[in-house]
């Protein structure tokens, strides 16, 4: 890993929410590829966190502070990522489903989307079926984003899908899932129109549905 890119990936994993920002600007500075400083610096840092919060290394905590650092550094990397001034490609909304509150994978395929000319509606976290479906109505979009980071809530995305059904919504959106424990064959389990296993395919996804 470049020497840099390292010192992204470090200040995530010694949560230096003071330092991150200024590395990242530093490996932007040198012309390094900002998708690299998001996947070998970022991305590989907090699966690091992970495997030491399974290993009883790291705590809740410790997984947020780190959380909230990654955080940080991509608010520096963010213009970088996504394309300025692209006209709106459609309406997508987007929310961690119920149970989960997990969001910065979600705040990434948000921030993509975004840059890349939709436009997005972000319902935070922990959002249960009936709220997406109440949003639908409401909000008319064209995609609904669902992200999912527990084996334990991924159910919920099946049952959003049952509740658009059951609103006569379905045949009037397209839905996307994606989140580390999910997979296209869960996508087409529960009939959903597609599935991205990151925040750059979650954009070419959208983009093939509304096409
Ligand atoms: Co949690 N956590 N966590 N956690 N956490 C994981 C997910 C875990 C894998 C850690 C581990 O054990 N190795 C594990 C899940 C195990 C499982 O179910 N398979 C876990 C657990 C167990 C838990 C708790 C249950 C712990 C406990 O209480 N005992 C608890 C649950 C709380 C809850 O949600 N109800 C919990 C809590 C937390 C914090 C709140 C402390 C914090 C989240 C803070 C926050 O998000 N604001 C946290 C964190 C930080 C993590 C890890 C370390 C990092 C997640 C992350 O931010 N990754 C995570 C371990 C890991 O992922 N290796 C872990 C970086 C992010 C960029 O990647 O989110 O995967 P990701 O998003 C990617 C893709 O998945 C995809 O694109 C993104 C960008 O490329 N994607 C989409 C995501 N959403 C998409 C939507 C789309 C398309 C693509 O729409 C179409």
């Amino acid at each position: 890993m470049n020497g840099i890119v390292r010192q992204v990936y470090e200040s995530i994993l010694n949560f230096d929410r003071g330092v991150i920002g200024k590395k990242v600007q530093e490996a932007l500075d040198a012309g390094i590829d900002p998708q690299a400083i998001l996947s070998d610096g970022m991305i590989a840092a907090m699966g690091e966190v992970g495997r030491r919060f399974e290993e009883g290394e790291f705590f809740i905590p410790e997984m947020l502070i780190a959380a909230t650092t990654m955080e940080t550094g991509l608010a520096v990397l963010q213009p970088h990522l996504t394309q300025q001034g692209v006209k709106s490609a459609g309406r997508i909304l987007i929310g961690t489903v119920k149970g989960d509150l997990h969001d910065v994978g979600k705040n990434l395929v948000a921030m993509m989307l975004r840059g890349s000319g939709f436009e997005v509606i972000d319902l935070g976290v922990d959002i249960a079926p009936e709220r997406f479906v109440e949003e639908a109505l409401s909000k008319k979009p064209q995609v609904i984003a669902m992200s999912a980071l527990l084996t334990t809530t991924m159910p919920s995305m099946n049952t959003t899908i049952q509740a658009l059904k059951e609103a006569g919504l379905r045949s009037k959106v397209k839905v996307i899932i994606g989140g580390a424990p999910l997979s296209d064959s869960y996508a087409k389990e529960i009939g959903a129109d597609g599935y991205a296993p990151d925040a750059n395919r979650a954009v070419k996804v959208a983009r093939s549905l509304l096409a």
